[in-house]
């Protein structure tokens, strides 16, 4: 112990004490998150070691007894004395408030609100501290105690191999300051040393727990950012396979930007600043925002994919399905905002957008074929956010959709339980009708669509959903549509898709596929949509009729039939053809029906169809329709 102290001991220990008395001005709370802070803060020292390029390996050992050791392979801290306390350097960095941070000077520091004070305080909110530093072949050591109170001077206390360089730090953090908890997380550690492997590439970060139940992970990402995207995609059905990366550097400052593309309709988009979270943006954000905007919309009318007159691609637009990791190192960050984690350096932005938007134009002109598949996404989005807001007026207009007017045309089922409801919409007024007198009016509702409205290869869906039958649907169902979607109020169990076996009832099936894909698609996704399956062939022989689903029970039925017998078999075209009773026993009677569950794959595949002949070329309409045999047998096959 020190004998005595002089007058800037009793400064150092006033700055501590200043420390132990407020806490929370120092790292926020005293809670869990709190002491997890203590954890970060020297963490940051051998990340801020790493990124000056002298440090590889970081390892983090949650001891028994909840005690934390960092170890980094770094230079080491320095070991001399400094001039202006008087103190050994290692001392001065543990001990006095401001100290550390800005010392040596260049590299990146990583400044998470503390600037480098962190050493002391984690030493000052500890019951016990010790410091090892492997450097020029001596191990130097020194001991802090009750918040702290230097034990002995930096001290050497053994000798090492002249190789062997780095910094080993332990302590206990203090359990009157963390009266809640003096617990570690093992999730909430690995979660974030994770994170710090993947913004640092190339640097090895080891977590152990040697507490009851043992535990390891090593987190070492070459890939860097890339592993990140790949790793938030990994669940996700991606529409181009590689992960695009980007990276420049302007004055200092180096920007490193990875993305990739998923089917989901939201967007992920993390940024980074000198590994620092940056929850509200900033400068780095907005620059690399407005490039991914501007250079898509300019490929795409370079390319003649967005025409002159068409609506400029917006910037939700074109980050429908992004996940995407902006990480910035900057020499002097500035945070702003509420929570201090806005980048507010105003360079910033300019340097941001022309380091992403000349690598993302590279990446377009090289890879043509991923290029188109981001622009269709982000046109798809573009139509859908257009139909969305036609809809939402069309929806919310009143009168719009006023009673009489719904009821009218929707022939509701008596029961008000969903569990035990269907509707079926069904092509054409003829079908419908013979559909209304041969329900069950219980538990069946029918809506017939009408004619010519559905002509689907002119109609955009925004147009469609302009449509009052498509209009009365989306009452009927219940659930509202866009934000206001909400699946619990869904009317009915099962919607059931009743049209003919020809061009128009694959263009409606296509066309209604295609709004239930976009707007409705947790309906989809639970499995309350199905088509009907009329039969396709009927069978008379004397006076027997027979329907028969397919070409196959056709077969096998005629198989069962005396050779001689005289029968004239009829190839059905329209549900029309069947009346009320032939129609109830064939395709809408519980017990003797047939329905396919329409699957997402389903849906999807419509909606690409649908895509494609809105389109302005003529041809793949013309191919839809000479195709349109196969593709009504694979949609209901
Ligand atoms: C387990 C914690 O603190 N490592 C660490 C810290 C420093 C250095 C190396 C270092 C930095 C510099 C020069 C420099 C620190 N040094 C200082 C200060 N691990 C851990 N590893 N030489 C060594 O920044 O120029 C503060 S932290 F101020 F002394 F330079």
């Amino acid at each position: 112990m020190k004998e005595e102290y002089n007058d800037s001991d009793i400064q150092v220990l006033e700055g501590l004490e200043a420390v132990r008395k407020r806490p929370g001005m120092y790292i926020g709370t005293t809670s869990e998150r709190g002491l997890h802070h203590l954890v970060w803060e020297i963490v940051d020292n051998s990340v801020d070691e790493a990124l000056a390029g002298y440090c590889d390996d970081i390892e983090v050992i949650i001891e028994k007894n909840n005690v934390i050791t960092v170890r980094d392979d770094g230079r080491g801290m320095p070991t001399g004395i400094n001039t202006k306390t008087g103190l050994s350097t290692i001392e001065t960095i543990f001990t006095v408030l401001h100290a550390g941070g800005k010392f040596g000077g260049g590299g990146y520091k990583v400044s998470g609100g503390l600037h480098g004070v962190g050493a002391s305080v984690v030493n000052a909110l500890s019951s016990w501290l010790e410091v090892r530093v492997y450097r020029d072949g001596h191990v130097y050591f020194q001991r802090f105690e009750n918040g702290g109170h230097p034990v002995d001077e930096l001290k050497i206390i053994d000798e090492c191999d002249p190789d062997r360089t780095g910094t080993t730090v332990t302590f206990k953090a203090d359990p009157t300051i963390f009266k809640e908890t003096t617990v570690y997380d093992y999730e909430t550690l690995a979660t974030r040393l994770e994170e710090l492997a993947f913004l640092n590439k190339g640097l090895r970060i080891i977590l152990q727990d040697l507490r009851e139940d043992e535990k390891r992970d090593e987190f070492l990402y070459n890939g860097g950012i890339i592993e990140f995207v790949n790793k938030l995609n990994k669940n996700k059905k991606v529409i181009h396979d590689e992960v695009v990366y980007v990276e420049g550097k302007e004055d200092n400052i180096s920007l490193e930007v990875a993305f990739q593309y998923n089917e989901d309709y939201s967007s992920s988009i993390y940024s980074f600043t000198n590994n620092i979270s940056t929850y509200e943006g900033g400068t780095h954000e907005d620059g690399v925002k407005r490039a991914l905007t501007r250079i898509i919309n300019n490929y795409a009318k370079n390319n003649k994919i967005l025409k002159d007159n068409d609506d400029p691609l917006t910037g939700d637009d074109v980050r429908e399905g992004l996940t995407m990791i902006i990480s910035c190192k900057h020499p002097d960050p500035q945070f702003e905002g509420q929570t201090k984690t806005k980048l507010g350096n105003a360079e910033v932005r300019k340097i941001a957008d022309d380091v992403f938007s000349s690598g993302l134009e590279r990446f377009l002109l090289e890879n043509p074929d991923e290029a188109k598949k981001i622009i269709e996404k982000s046109m798809t989005a573009s139509r859908a956010r257009l139909a969305a807001k036609k809809a939402r007026e069309l929806t919310r207009r009143k009168g719009d959709l006023d009673i009489t007017n719904f009821y009218g045309k929707l022939s509701d089922c008596k029961s008000k339980d969903p569990s035990e409801c269907e509707i079926f919409i069904v092509e054409g007024d003829s079908a419908g009708g013979s559909a209304i007198k041969g329900r069950n009016s219980m538990t069946q509702a029918i809506l017939p669509l009408r004619g010519k409205i559905l002509n689907v290869e002119k109609a955009r869906l925004d147009r469609a959903l302009g449509n009052e039958e498509i209009r009365t649907i989306i009452t009927a169902f219940g659930t509202g549509i866009g934000d206001e979607f909400d699946l619990s109020k869904l009317r009915y169990d099962k919607i059931i898709i009743m049209t003919d076996a020809d061009v128009d009832g694959a263009h409606i099936r296509v066309l209604l596929l295609t709004l239930f894909y976009r707007f409705f698609r947790p309906i989809v996704e639970a499995g309350h949509v199905y088509a009907a399956q009329p039969p396709l062939f009927c069978v008379k022989h004397g006076q027997t009729i027979k329907y028969v689903l397919d070409q196959r029970e056709l077969d096998e039925y005629l198989a069962t039939l005396k050779p001689e017998t005289k029968r004239d078999i009829l190839r059905m075209k329209g549900l029309g053809e069947m009346d009320a009773e032939e129609l109830n026993e064939t395709t809408m009677d519980i017990e003797k029906r047939v329905l396919r569950r329409i699957t997402v794959e389903d849906a999807r595949a419509a909606d690409e169809v649908f895509s494609k002949l809105m389109g302005d070329d003529v041809e793949p309409r013309k191919k839809f329709i000479e195709e349109n045999a196969t593709f009504v047998q694979n949609l209901d096959a």
